[in-house]
């Protein structure tokens, strides 16, 4: 497992071990192993949905990306506020949104997430501290600021966490956020997903600087930068970042990850090897957990059965109910 990488905002670089409390609790890694298989469950059956022409509009899936967005949003506490992006459906599903109401939203109907004007890119739910989903790259930075700046003066316990890409970062949006969030010591936590490519530009040819941890020491901010596929850490990682967010001390912290699948449905994937594919397949977060419980006799062949006809049923049902629902009101046809 590997260990916690934290860059100070002086640029001095220490490894930190995972927190303890975290590689103790089977029942939260029993937990994290489950939401991260719905999650799985979720996108594929979306993937199926609209291949089979359920669903309109597009569609950014982030299969091979569960630990990053699973791992963080558990590590939340319900006041806790997200802003997610256009990949967003793992956070959403992490923070605790009903399935059945994603589903909706994806079939266009009354009963979705954004009553089924929106789509795949539009899952909010403010009881759960969804606040906003975007489509435009970077510009849930800002927004963040602004969630943030409010939680400060109501003084709550809670923080704003910004989830955004290695793409995003180029936005000028992202550095005027990373700027405003130090200046002004707002609770807020740019999760940034790093994933290796926006769309088919790979990072090496985006970046000046591909070391992404060195981001936050031009606007005196720490980074935290770590294996974004082991959960565990992801978790861990989360929970440090918290803590300093609720000191009003803003954190970058980078959750080093791969997309399996294409950046969208209609991608060709002309623009990566598929050893590399293959490669990243191999690291998958939710087997490389799955094989940890099984080597540590926490769970055993027949409860990965039984866990997998759950998330099985679960998915049906939510999918039926969808179905029944009517749909959104301005988009009969
Ligand atoms: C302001 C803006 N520019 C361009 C786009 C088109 N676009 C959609 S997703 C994307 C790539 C974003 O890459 P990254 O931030 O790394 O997120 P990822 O897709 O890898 O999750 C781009 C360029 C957009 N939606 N908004
Ligand atoms: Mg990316």
């Amino acid at each position: 497992m590997s260990k916690i990488k934290f860059v100070e905002a002086n640029g001095d670089v220490s490894f930190r071990e995972l927190d303890s409390s975290v590689l103790q609790d089977f029942q939260l890694q029993k937990k994290l192993l489950y939401t991260m298989k719905l999650a799985r469950a979720f996108e594929e059956k979306a993937n199926e949905l609209y291949a089979t022409g359920f669903i309109h509009g597009t569609l950014h899936l982030g299969i091979g990306q569960e630990a990053a967005a699973i791992g963080s949003t558990a590590a939340m506490a319900l006041e806790d506020k997200i802003l997610i992006t256009h990949r967003g459906h793992l956070e959403a599903i992490g923070k605790g949104m009903s399935i059945a109401s994603m589903f909706s939203e994806l079939l266009g109907k009354e009963s979705g997430a954004s009553k089924g004007y929106g789509g795949s890119m539009h899952m909010i739910d403010p009881t759960k501290g969804i606040l906003h989903a975007n489509g435009i790259v970077g510009a849930n930075a800002p927004l963040s600021c602004g969630i943030a700046l409010a939680l400060k003066k109501q003084k709550k316990v809670a923080i704003a966490t910004c989830y955004l890409g290695d793409g995003a970062m180029n936005e000028g949006a992202y550095s005027e956020s990373l700027n405003l969030a130090s200046l002004w010591k707002l609770p807020v936590v740019f999760a940034t997903v790093n994933n290796k490519y926006g769309m088919s530009t790979p990072i090496h040819k985006s970046h000046a600087n591909t070391d992404l941890a060195q981001r936050g020491i031009a606007f005196n901010l720490p980074t935290i930068d770590i294996d974004g596929n082991c959960v565990l850490t992801v978790c861990s990682a989360m929970k440090l970042a918290r803590e300093f967010a609720l000191k009003n001390q803003p954190v970058i912290l980078i959750l080093n990850t791969y997309r399996i699948s294409g950046h969208s449905r209609s991608d060709k994937n002309r623009y990566r090897e598929d050893s590399e594919i293959l490669d990243w397949k191999k690291r998958c977060p939710i087997k490389r957990l799955e094989n940890s419980l099984l080597e540590q006799k926490q769970i055993n062949q027949v409860d990965i059965e039984k866990i997998d006809l759950k998330i099985k049923n679960e998915i049906n049902s939510a999918v039926q109910a969808a179905q029944l629902s009517e749909l959104a009101k301005e988009i009969q046809w």
